[in-house]
């Protein structure tokens, strides 16, 4: 079963937001409400606010057996028309009273009350197979695809992480992570759920309010490597903050490489070690290190228990030696089951049963894994989300003021990496700002660039395609 604690429900904390919280108990009655208004749908979105209505909306639909399309709730309007035109959900999850964009207006809406609680029988647990989600993930070109995870995937790896982190009921997650990604919504939401612990949600990230919760019983904090960034920083400046996190039973990052000197910066204030795992929406997480294993800065660790992972040259062939670096594939029942309306991607993706990760990396002679790069300069990380250059660039190329563009990703020691825009104006320069306000609103505020640079032209080859490496990203 996916989610136990809905057969067995406990009185103790589940989910908590802010001043609202609710126990399994509550959350199995609500769940049956939720699963009892979905019944008969195959799939359905969930507008993923920060809130105790999107955790009831992701438990309902899991336990009716329909897969769930969770929203980023900044949403932009061509992405949204994306998400909802490939994958038709047949109606829309949402805490009462919010204004849907057009988009989700249009479908059948269900406003989850958490008040309405039902006894009585679970429907029956879905096949293993079927799947739980669809996410949406960036490419390196077009728009985002959406990725089938099925519900085996998620059991077997929440279960190898909490072999990995010693993750047990007694734990309590907090967080501020987006729940229409895998990082916050299935390892910080389901994750705990599936343990029968608990999770608490500050809504944006805030070290005190971290702190805060570490020294009111939290254990566990996730972050992606921007949060842990501004949690050093934070952590310099006062001593009592560093002494609650110095508290955690164990602060975990991932999404993105975490930077060695933040990780050493995090140790020097607090006396923490960030323990580093690596994972990816298609594949959930492949490596961690070990809550009691040797917590060495720039490495994920080994694979996740049932795992396996592998380093390939250019010709696709394994190897095992240590120091060389190869593209990471990865094999197991944490894979998902392929992108939605893309079996052309899906094929792409996979060479005899291993996925490509188009993430490149070495092998530490006992076996660590040190990230070193990505295959694709056009996928940019940033404040570990996943953003295509190319869906900028087309979001860019319908501003009337941009005649050319390209896209690229340079350094950032806060975001990782921030998105720049090279500009070949039509005529007068159309300002960084306005330009950001554009791609907030066709795509999602995340995706928008921070710098922009104007151009006369963009530097081509002989082919006529832009050489980014000569515009220096
Ligand atoms: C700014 N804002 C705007 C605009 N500019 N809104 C509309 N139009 C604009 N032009 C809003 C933003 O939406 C945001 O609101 C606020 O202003 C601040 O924006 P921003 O500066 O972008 O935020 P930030 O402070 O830079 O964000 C840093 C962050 C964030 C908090 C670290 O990047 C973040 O939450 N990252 C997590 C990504 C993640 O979970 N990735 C997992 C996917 P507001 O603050 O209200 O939103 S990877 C994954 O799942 C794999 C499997 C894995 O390995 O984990
Ligand atoms: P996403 O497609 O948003 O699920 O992002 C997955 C990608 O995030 C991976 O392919 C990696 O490039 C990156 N990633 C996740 N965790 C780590 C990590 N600990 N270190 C380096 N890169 C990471």
């Amino acid at each position: 079963m996916l989610l136990p604690t809905l057969a067995t429900p406990t009185g103790r904390a589940a989910v908590r937001f802010g001043a609202d919280a609710l126990t399994h108990a509550d959350l199995a009655g609500s769940a049956r409400a939720v699963a009892a208004a979905v019944s008969g749908t195959t799939r359905v979105a969930v507008w993923a606010t920060p809130s105790p209505h999107t955790c009831l909306a992701v438990v309902g639909g899991l336990a009716a057996g329909v897969a769930v399309v969770p929203i980023n709730p900044k949403i932009g309007e061509r992405e949204l028309a994306h998400i909802v035109a490939d994958s038709e959900p047949e109606l829309v999850l949402t805490a009462p009273g919010v204004e849907l964009p057009p988009a989700l207006a249009a479908l059948r809406r269900v406003d989850v009350d958490p008040a309405a609680r039902l006894d009585g029988d679970l429907p029956a647990e879905a096949d293993p197979e079927a799947p739980a989600f669809v996410v949406y993930t960036s490419g390196t070109t077009g728009p985002p695809k959406g990725v089938l995870l099925p519900r085996r995937a998620i059991a077997t790896n929440l279960d190898a992480l909490a072999a990995a982190w010693e993750w047990t009921a007694e734990d309590t997650v907090v967080h501020a992570l987006p729940l229409f990604h895998v990082h916050g919504l299935i390892l910080g939401v389901l994750g705990p759920l599936r343990r029968g612990g608990a999770v608490r949600h500050i809504g944006r990230f805030d070290s005190a309010a971290i702190g805060r919760e570490l020294a009111d019983g939290a254990t566990v904090v996730f972050g992606v490597p921007t949060m842990y960034h501004r949690l050093a920083a934070d952590c310099e400046a006062d001593a009592d903050l560093a002494a609650a996190i110095g508290r955690a039973r164990l602060l975990v990052s991932g999404s993105a490489a975490l930077p060695a000197t933040d990780h050493a910066r995090i140790t020097a204030a607090t006396g923490q070690r960030v323990v580093e795992r690596y994972g990816m929406t298609e594949t959930l997480m492949n490596c961690s290190v070990r809550a009691a294993g040797d917590r060495r800065p720039g490495t994920v660790g080994l694979p996740v228990d049932g795992v396996a992972v592998r380093l390939v040259d250019d010709a696709g062939a394994p190897f095992t030696e240590p120091g060389v670096v190869g593209e990471i594939e990865v094999r197991g029942p944490n894979l998902f089951l392929g992108y939605l309306n893309r079996p052309d991607a899906t094929a792409e993706a996979l060479r005899d049963g291993w996925f490509r990760t188009g993430d490149m990396a070495v092998l530490e002679p006992d076996g660590y894994l040190r990230i070193v790069g990505r295959r694709a300069t056009d996928l940019i990380k940033s404040g570990g989300y996943k953003i295509g250059a190319g869906e900028i660039e087309n979001a860019l190329l319908e501003h009337p003021g941009v005649a050319e563009v390209a896209v690229t990703g340079e350094p950032d020691e806060d975001l990782g990496e921030r998105i720049v825009a090279w500009v070949v104006p039509v005529d007068a320069r159309p300002a960084l700002e306005e330009l950001a306000d554009h791609v907030s609103r066709l795509l999602a505020p995340h995706k928008r660039p921070r710098v922009v640079h104007y151009l006369e032209s963009l530097p081509r080859n002989e082919m006529g395609k832009v050489t980014k490496r000569a515009l220096g990203g």
